[in-house]
């Protein structure tokens, strides 16, 4: 892996390309992405139904062919290993119980002059999670996904996921069945978007968009931002790690790594202040490299976009860290949440060295779903608030009109508009 010291020559333009790291050709796509759009507000169905044959090749007859059945759900459910099913359910159960500590109160205040006011909180009445289908159909996504918006009380979830040649993930639906799942569609990609955003005869228009995509994804979720929200624009998986003298190589490695395999996009910056853990850190990678299943992501990753950082102290590294603002990261040092408070920008943060960043993927409780490509700047992870939105409550007694309607007429006198001013003096009349 390779190995960078601040005080190199090429430091700067090194660190550059980190940055840069998820750049991505939005706009070489959008112009296909749009199309598909058009064709899915225009023709509905029938532009889903040639969009699978083309990308998903597989053929819908009729329209009840793009349905997942509850039973179909349940079955899968019903023939999973019961240890796995335990596993799905301890998941569940914490997932539930950290996104229920999310919940925000609708709120009310009285004031003096008997005025009040508040804030109340409802949950949008739809909400569409896309979970990308094929080798990455990943059931804890779905989880991710549905339990925040269970958790806000959304009346109704739909699921969209591609079934490349009609091959569904059973695990994904067993994880349906989990969640009770009552619609979701054998649609992917841009479709799938379109199709949540604008309805169909069969898809539901909704409120919410939420879920990790590829980039034809991405892009139709930025297209479609407006016409309904969206959660983020997710690219592809990032670990950043802080270590010093005292951070186990073989946990750095794996955990370098555990990133690595998920895309040959993703990237995987160390950032330490020993120079011998960097070295054994890069020898425990190539170790590691040959034993996993999906080496050849992993290497081409590691090889591109993987990078382990000498830094010549934990506050360069933290300032350094700081800019990459990574979706992941662990702080692998003695004395970890003595840093915690110098970290800025990150979407999950790990600390001390028995946790491994798949355990926030999968069992922790905080969403996986999180903000990549240095987004954790200005996102933050999915949560039960991306399904909420808030209502103001005013309420105005006489008193409390009378103490500050005036003030209130006279801002709309200057800005011209003498129905607003009339509307309060009227009831100032005695
Ligand atoms: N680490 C991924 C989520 C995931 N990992 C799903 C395993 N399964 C998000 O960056
Ligand atoms: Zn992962």
């Amino acid at each position: 892996m390779k190995i960078i010291n601040t005080t190199d020559s090429n430091f700067k333009e090194e660190f550059e390309n980190i940055l840069a790291r998820a750049k991505t050709d939005i706009k070489g796509v959008s112009a296909i992405v749009t199309n598909i759009i058009d064709e899915i507000v225009e023709k509905g169905n029938g532009a889903i139904k040639e969009h699978i044959l083309k990308f998903d090749k597989w053929e819908v007859k009729q329209d009840s062919d793009l349905e997942i059945s509850v039973e179909q759900m349940k079955k899968a459910y019903e023939n999973i290993d019961e240890k796995l099913k335990k596993s799905l359910h301890i998941a569940y159960d914490r997932i539930k119980t950290y996104h229920e500590k999310q919940l925000p109160k609708s709120w009310i205040d009285f004031e003096k002059n008997g005025s009040i006011l508040g804030q109340k909180v409802s949950a949008v009445d739809r909400a569409g999670l896309y979970i990308p289908g094929g080798k990455a159909a990943y059931p804890s996504s779905l989880l991710m996904n549905a339990i925040p918006a269970i958790v806000a009380g959304v009346e109704e979830i739909v699921v969209c996921t591609p079934t490349p040649n009609d091959e569904i993930n059973e695990l994904l639906l067993a994880a349906c069945h989990i969640c009770g799942i009552k619609k979701a569609f054998k649609v992917g990609g841009a479709s799938a978007i379109a199709a949540m955003a604008y309805g169909t005869q069969t898809i539901p228009k909704v409120d919410v968009i939420t879920g990790p995509g590829n980039i034809f994804v991405a892009t139709a979720k930025k297209l479609v931002f407006g016409e309904v929200n969206i959660d983020m624009i997710a690219g592809p998986s990032e670990i950043g790690i802080l270590s010093d003298a005292s951070a186990n190589p073989r946990f750095l490695a794996i955990d370098l790594l555990s990133q690595a395999e998920h895309d040959e996009m993703a990237s995987s910056i160390m950032i330490t202040t020993c120079d011998k853990v960097a070295e054994l850190t890069s020898i425990e990678v190539d170790r590691f490299l040959e034993t996993l299943s999906r080496r050849e992501i992993a290497k081409k990753s590691i090889d591109d976009r993987g990078a382990i950082i000498i830094a010549s102290d934990m506050q360069e590294a933290i300032k350094l860290m700081n800019e990459i603002a990574p979706e992941h990261l662990e702080i692998m040092t003695n004395n970890a949440f003595e840093l915690l408070p110098k970290i800025k920008h990150a979407g999950a943060i790990f600390l001390g060295k028995n946790t491994p960043e798949p355990i926030g993927d999968y069992i922790a409780g905080p969403n996986h779903t999180l903000p990549t490509g240095s987004t954790a700047k200005f996102y933050s992870p999915l949560n039960v608030e991306n399904f909420l939105k808030k209502s103001s409550i005013i309420s105005f007694s006489q008193e409390a009109i009378d103490e500050l309607g005036e003030a209130c007429a006279l801002l709309a006198d200057t800005e011209g508009l003498t129905a607003h001013a009339k509307s309060v003096r009227v009831r100032l009349e005695k």
